[in-house]
């Protein structure tokens, strides 16, 4: 303990200078930062879902490197008795820039009208959550310092940099198979494809839903991960419709992608389908009939504001799309099928290099875990995301920063793909 108040005497002092150099905005500016040092954090895939250490290796001679990393549970330079230091270890032992503590991420901790259900008066921007990383200098300078967060009204608050862009010109965060989250006993290693719900989902500051639709003789539509049912379509669409009631100025694209089950939908199917959907949200739906231009470079995010609409829902099959004004033509995903790093890399990188860029699209940053996987148990989802995520992370921020649209994920947390997002929308 003495140790510890001692060095944290010591680092207010520094702090305070620090503070003054960066002009008092470390944490309310950038946030994707790419400068030596730079920190963020992440939590693992794995089980246990602990909070993982990550920092800028990419350093010149000139630069003030980072000896020290360190994770509290509040702002540091806030003079409280109550900080915790959770992990701090010494960088340089860790050339990669990453390291898995073993401080499990609570989602309890978000604040309070941002709990589910919570009936709080809302409130918006962003929130910092009680898990902060610090980089420190030889000196014991903060070289950087960020907070975990959550951005549920990120769209909104850039909305001076963001209305004159089209929904295919932004940077637009997702997830994959967003509705399989929780709650599977068998396979569950091979279904799951996030750990949270779709409510926390977009409080972080996702906004592609990539839904999976199914309809079992229960005649009840459900979210299924191929043939396999997950859960009730309707628990989903709650959650969304709370998160748009309390944050109304969101835009969030749903992409009903496939609908595995039963193997055949005929017209019937489709037409129950959308009729369900629209009753339960169609009054946020972005309707064709509220853009007066042609499609593909899809409304601009002022056009949607000024409807007062918040989902666009796009429709693999093409055809409803023409019947129905609120179906949108589908999205291409862009996947690369895989299990292996460096194929995915190669696989994204020659779309981006192909693509004529004037429709939207969704690269799927993750890998796929091949049958023999199932079978000897080996590769799960978990493995695989944790084994990509941070590499997803880099290629986004700092090679495809200019050419991405959608890019979805699987456990969302393991990137910085939000932070990254909002930063490089700010300055397109
Ligand atoms: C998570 O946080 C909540 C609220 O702060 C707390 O009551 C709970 O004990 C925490 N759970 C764990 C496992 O630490
Ligand atoms: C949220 O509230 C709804 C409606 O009151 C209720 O049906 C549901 O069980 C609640 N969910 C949770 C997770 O508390
Ligand atoms: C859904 O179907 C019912 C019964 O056919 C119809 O009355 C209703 O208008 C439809 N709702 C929508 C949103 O299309
Ligand atoms: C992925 O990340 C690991 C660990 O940082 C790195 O060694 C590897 O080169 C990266 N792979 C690719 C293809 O970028
Ligand atoms: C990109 O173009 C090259 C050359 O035309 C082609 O071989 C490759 O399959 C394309 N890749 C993707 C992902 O579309
Ligand atoms: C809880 C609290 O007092 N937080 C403050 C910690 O310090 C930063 C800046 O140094 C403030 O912005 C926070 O409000």
């Amino acid at each position: 303990m003495l140790w510890f108040h001692e060095t944290l005497l010591g680092r207010i002092v520094l702090v305070i200078l620090g503070y003054f150099l960066y002009g008092g905005c470390i944490v309310s500016g950038t946030t994707a930062s790419t400068k030596c040092g730079g920190v963020f954090l992440t939590v693992s895939s794995l089980e246990g879902s602990f909070l993982e250490l990550n920092w800028e290796t990419a350093c010149s001679p000139d630069d003030i490197t980072p000896r020290i990393i360190a994770l509290y549970n509040e702002d540091i330079r806030n003079r409280t008795q109550d900080v915790i230091l959770y992990d701090e270890i010494i960088a340089d032992n860790h050339p990669d820039g990453y390291f898995r503590t073993q401080t499990s991420f609570n989602i309890s901790v978000l604040p309070k009208y941002w709990q589910y259900n919570s009936t709080t008066l809302r409130q918006l921007g962003v929130q910092a959550l009680p898990y902060w990383i610090v980089s420190y200098s030889n000196t014991n300078d903060i070289i950087d310092i960020q907070p975990m967060r959550i951005q549920p009204s990120w769209m909104f608050d850039n909305r001076e940099k963001l209305k004159t862009q089209h929904l295919k010109e932004l940077l637009i965060p997702g997830t994959h198979d967003s509705g399989c989250y929780g709650g599977m006993s068998i396979f569950e290693d091979y279904i799951l494809t996030q750990d949270l719900p779709i409510w926390y989902q977009l409080v972080f500051g996702i906004r592609y839903l990539d839904l999976r639709i199914a309809y079992h003789n229960d005649e009840k539509f459900y979210i299924n991960h191929e043939f396999v049912r997950v859960k009730k379509l309707h628990l989903v669409y709650s959650q969304i419709k709370q998160f748009l009631d309390k944050s109304p100025s969101e835009v969030i694209i749903i992409d009903f992608h496939r609908f595995p089950f039963p193997s055949i939908w005929d017209r019937n199917l489709h037409h129950k389908f959308i009729n369900y959907t629209l009753e339960h949200l169609g009054k946020y739906a972005y309707s064709k009939d509220d853009l007066d231009e042609n499609m593909p470079q899809g409304p601009t995010m002022d056009e949607i504001w000024k409807a007062g609409k918040n989902i666009i829902f796009t429709y693999a099959e093409k055809h409803y799309t023409k019947v129905y004004p609120q179906l949108w033509e589908p999205i291409p995903q862009v996947w690369a099928n895989t299990i292996h790093v460096h194929h995915l890399k190669k696989y994204l990188e020659d779309y981006l290099k192909n693509r004529s860029n004037h429709k939207m699209n969704a690269l799927m940053a993750e890998l796929t875990p091949r049958t023999i996987d199932v079978i000897t148990g080996k590769n799960s989802l978990r493995e695989l995301a944790s084994k990509v995520n941070s590499n997803v992370t880099r290629w986004v921020r700092d090679e495809w920063n200019r050419k991405v649209n959608i890019i979805a994920s699987d456990f969302f947390l393991g990137n910085n793909i939000i932070d990254v997002a909002i930063d490089v929308n700010k300055n397109r």
